[in-house]
């Protein structure tokens, strides 16, 4: 039996992580760590809560103390490590958050490793960090796009944060020769995806005919990713990457703001038996993101030739299953966008 901590399970990606390894793998014992967050949500994981290869740990990995006395307990072979504070628009309001959990915690877990692994050696064991394709900044012409080589541009308190923590993760490769391994990975979407991120507060607001708010023109450009792909990316990469390496993950999949919340309308307007247009009726511009980003665009070749990788869906697919979801979980949607989310909303719109 191997022992797995996957920190930030019970987020948006981190559940479809843990979902995903805990059915696949019983050889493996699966150690879900969160802090739950406002973003944190066990019942992102009712499906395999009482699975016997499963354990979820209520902690902080800021904790510095909690974060040691969690590895002298258990034996973990590997780490996969999600855990972060996700939100653009957060970092621009709170970036100290940003530096605590996504800089600071990650160095408590690599520290955590080293000194756990010193005894028994690196042997079998991995430290595996998730990251973003925004570490590389932004891209103009339409040629370019994000490889593992780019060189590092992050734009935001958040892609800054997550940028620091992978040359952590990097340095502690090459200082203490600590097996790590990253990725970077381009804009997920798909069931359980927290309404502050465009497509589902887009999903919420059509349900409740509030206005879409889309930041500056609507030219932003993002590659969309269906998570249960990315889950899967880092099911491979975790067991076939290699020591050392970096593998960008993203979908080939660039669309416009603009354009991809007017297909979410067309679909939302079919889905809820709405005469065509009345969505997009309710789009509204509204004032840009500090330093938004103009376009981001990942090439995903090294992961699809190296590991034989690829993303499984159509978009036009992916986005159907993730709006079927959220009309089908009323319930989580409720939940989640009662009390805190209101004040946020009301203070970011
Ligand atoms: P999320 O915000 O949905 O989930 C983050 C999880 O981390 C939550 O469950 C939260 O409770 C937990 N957490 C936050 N601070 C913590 C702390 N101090 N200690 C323990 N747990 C803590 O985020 P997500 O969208 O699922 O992203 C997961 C990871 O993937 C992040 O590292 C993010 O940078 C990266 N990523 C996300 C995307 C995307 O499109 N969402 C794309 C590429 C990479
Ligand atoms: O209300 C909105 N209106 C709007 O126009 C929101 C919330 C967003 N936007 C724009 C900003 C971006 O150009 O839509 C685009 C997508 O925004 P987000 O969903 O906030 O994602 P983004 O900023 O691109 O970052 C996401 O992808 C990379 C995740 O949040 C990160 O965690 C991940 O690393």
């Amino acid at each position: 039996m191997k022992n797995i901590l996957i920190t930030g399970g019970a987020g948006f990606i981190g559940s479809h992580v843990v979902r995903l390894f805990v059915k696949k793998y019983p050889e493996y014992h699966i150690y879900n760590l969160d802090k739950l967050t406002y973003a944190g949500n066990l019942a992102n994981l009712t499906d395999v809560t009482g699975a016997s290869n499963y354990t979820f740990i209520k902690g902080d990995i800021v904790d510095v103390d909690f974060i040691n006395d969690l590895f002298a307990e258990i034996p973990f072979d590997g780490v996969i490590h999600l855990a972060a504070e996700s939100h653009v628009d957060r970092s621009i309001t709170d970036p100290m958050a940003f530096v605590m959990t996504n800089v600071v915690g990650t160095c408590h877990l690599l520290n955590a490793a080293k000194n756990g692994w010193k005894s028994t050696g690196y042997e079998g064991k991995r430290f595996y960090h998730v990251s973003t394709d925004e570490v590389y900044g932004e891209l103009h012409r339409p040629e370019d796009f994000f490889r593992e080589t780019t060189p590092y541009d992050p734009r935001s308190p958040y892609s800054a944060s997550k940028a620091s923590s992978d040359h952590f993760v990097r340095a502690y490769g090459n200082t203490y020769q600590l097996p790590v391994v990253i990725t970077n990975c381009s804009n997920n979407y798909g069931p359980n995806h927290f309404p502050e991120k465009l497509l589902p507060l887009m999903i919420h607001n059509i349900l409740h005919d509030k206005p879409l708010p889309v930041y500056g023109k609507g030219e932003n450009v993002r590659d969309w990713l269906f998570v249960e792909d990315h889950a899967r990316a880092i099911d491979t990469v975790f067991h076939t990457g290699k020591d050392g390496e970096t593998y960008n993950i993203g979908g080939f999949n660039e669309w416009k703001n603009i354009d991809i919340v007017k297909l979410l309308c067309t679909l939302m307007d079919r889905k809820l038996g709405r005469p065509a247009g009345t969505s997009e009726k309710l789009i509204t511009y509204v004032t840009d993101r500090a330093g938004h980003d103009l376009r981001y665009a990942i090439d995903a070749t090294k992961i699809m030739n190296e590991l034989g990788w690829k993303p499984s869906l159509q978009f036009e697919e992916g986005l159907e299953r993730t709006v079927d979801w959220f009309l089908n979980n009323p319930v989580w949607l409720e939940e989640v966008t009662s009390g805190n989310y209101r004040n946020y909303y009301e203070e970011m719109y």
